[in-house]
């Protein structure tokens, strides 16, 4: 694929958004290759983690396509939104866990790519913003939805109704990244980060991580429901009799389950 490389090395995908020259821009293309990479990797054994970044030094995503969406109809733009939707949600509700390298520009549709990730780690040089207003149109890849539920409505109202362009180091003071670090650093940042999570049981880290999400949009109790079921679950998972078993026989577990 032209548009978006996939690389797994060590049951870690790096998939690569690769429009460099139009600071990786998402169109049309570029979601329906992205769409096609993460089907495929969902259904993989040997991918526990995704690493999601931006080819070139200065930008992760710029956003949506500024040139494709100018002379969209209502009905065309409509539809952009919603196809891009079931692709990022994909992401949201791989059994992988997905971090965002955010090597650069991260705006309008670039930071809802970083949003629907499980996590984000952002080099110093980084920059996240939702200029969409600017342009006449508003986040329309759900980060009216998402940006509220990372940082709490302030922070995203006053982030959407201004388009401001905030620094890495404001990102994380609000809560939208994970992590800053050096920018030559981030990747090898980020790999370390995803070995640490791949040590663990994937079984009950992907159960984790459809808890959290699941959970978060339903009401307390049936979170906690949610909550009880997702835990039982793990007691059918190999790697929980021998997690317990490796503690109480005081040697570290050998875990195998995903
Ligand atoms: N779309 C299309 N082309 C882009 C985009 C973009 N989002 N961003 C950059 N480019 C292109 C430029 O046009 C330029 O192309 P060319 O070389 O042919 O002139 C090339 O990339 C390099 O860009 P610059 O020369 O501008 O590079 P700078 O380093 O000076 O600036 C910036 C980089 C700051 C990233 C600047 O390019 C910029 O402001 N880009 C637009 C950022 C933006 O507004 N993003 C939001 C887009 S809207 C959106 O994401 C909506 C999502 C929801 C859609 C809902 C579906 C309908």
């Amino acid at each position: 694929m032209a548009n978006v490389l996939c690389n797994v090395e060590n049951e870690i995908a790096t998939v690569t958004i690769n429009r460099p020259k139009a600071m990786n821009a998402l169109n049309e293309d570029v979601i329906s290759e992205l769409g096609v990479i993460i089907d495929d990797i969902s259904k993989r054994k040997d991918v526990k983690i995704v690493i999601i970044t931006g080819a070139g030094d200065k930008s992760f995503v710029a956003g949506a396509d500024i040139t494709s969406m100018q002379m969209m109809t209502p009905a065309q733009a409509k539809n952009f939104a919603l196809t891009t939707h079931k692709v990022f949600c994909a992401i949201e509700r791989m059994p992988q866990i997905a971090i965002a390298a955010v090597n650069g520009f991260a705006l309008g549709g670039g930071c809802e790519l970083a949003m629907c990730c499980d996590l984000r780690y952002a080099a110093d040089s980084a920059v996240f913003g939702q200029p969409e207003v600017g342009l006449g149109i508003i986040p329309g890849f759900a980060g009216t939805q998402r940006l509220p539920r990372l940082v709490g409505k302030a922070y995203a109202k006053e982030l959407i109704f201004t388009a401001d362009i905030i620094k890495a180091d404001e990102a994380y003071r609000i809560g939208l990244v994970n992590k800053v670090v050096p920018k030559d650093e981030l990747m090898a940042f980020c790999v370390k980060r995803a070995e640490t999570i791949k040590s663990k049981a994937m079984f009950a880290v992907s159960i984790a991580k459809a808890a959290i999400n699941e959970g978060m949009d339903v009401d307390a109790d049936t979170s906690y429901r949610l909550e009880a079921e997702k835990f039982g679950m793990c007691f059918s998972s190999p790697d929980q009799r021998e997690g317990m078993t490796a503690f109480i026989e005081k040697r570290k577990p050998n875990l195998t389950d995903f």
